[in-house]
């Protein structure tokens, strides 16, 4: 049980690597020790589970770094455009870089198939009752995956902007995805997600003609929670802006291209 935010994350994982034969379902409990003094209990638990999954986190990054495998965390609410995103980036830019994908989802591999029909390497994680991702699961799921040097890793994280903030997971960077149907305030109503991200994409721009979103005010919420965020507005849907993603994906990407 994951005190944390309350969800079961850690008794009801799956990893599976999507296309090959072996299936590697990953059960592990946590113990905690912990004093169960009225109103003390939780703080510490909390504090365990997130030293853990710390450390856990620098472990991962110190092997990505060992690689120069550059490891981008996807988080956003559920809908707002996350597999389309990859979608749409690997089938433009797989020729060019070694790409890789993890998908968290609650229940399903519907994200995975989709990252598979395009041709890349993709294991998906089904975190049960639980509502993130988490250092550990990043872990077992590479383990399984096997990602060359020199190449990148997309971790699309499970779909919510609140408990994925609080889970390291031993990313370079954190992208935060919001689309122009969800409203402009969500920044200063999920203000650590903003606050931990290097970037945030505004995507569905195709429909700005028709819902009561106002960029301007969308960024300056933002800025509020993180002065130095980035913004890249963008549609999958047509293809506008996604140049300025592929240019930000480049000068991050420390890997000889492939033209
Ligand atoms: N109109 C429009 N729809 C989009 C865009 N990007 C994604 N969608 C749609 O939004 C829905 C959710 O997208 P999905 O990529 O599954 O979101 P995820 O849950 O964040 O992975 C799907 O029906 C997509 O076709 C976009 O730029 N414009
Ligand atoms: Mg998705």
């Amino acid at each position: 049980m994951c005190a944390t935010c309350g969800c079961d994350a850690n008794t009801s994982t799956s990893i599976k690597q999507i296309g090959e034969t072996h299936h590697h379902a990953h059960h592990h409990e946590h113990d905690h020790s912990h004093s169960h003094s009225p109103g003390k209990t939780i703080i510490e638990v909390e504090k365990d589970v997130l030293q853990e999954n710390n450390l856990l986190a620098e472990r991962n990054r110190g092997y990505f770094d060992a690689k120069n495998i550059l490891a981008l965390n996807l988080v956003s609410s559920p809908g707002s455009g996350k597999t389309s995103l990859l979608e749409r980036t690997l089938i433009d830019l797989k020729d060019r870089f070694p790409f890789y994908v993890i998908e968290g989802d609650q229940q399903t591999s519907r994200d995975a198939d989709r990252i598979h029909a395009t041709g890349t390497k993709v294991a998906q994680i089904n975190t049960g009752k639980g509502c993130h991702l988490d250092a550990h699961m990043i872990l077992h799921a590479v383990q399984g995956m096997k990602p060359i040097e020199n190449s990148i890793l997309f971790i699309e994280n499970v779909g919510n902007l609140v408990c994925p903030a609080m889970f390291d997971l031993g990313e370079k960077e954190r992208v935060v995805i919001i689309s122009v149907t969800e409203g402009d305030d969500k920044p200063i109503k999920y203000p650590d997600m903003f606050h931990t991200s290097t970037l945030c994409i505004i995507n569905k721009t195709d429909l700005l003609p028709y819902v009561n979103f106002n960029m301007d005010k969308a960024k300056e919420y933002a800025r509020q929670v993180n002065p130095a965020l980035q913004f890249i507005e963008l549609s999958c849907t047509s293809g506008e802006g996604l140049s300025n993603w592929y240019q930000w994906l480049k000068e991050k990407i420390l890997v000889p291209e492939n033209v």
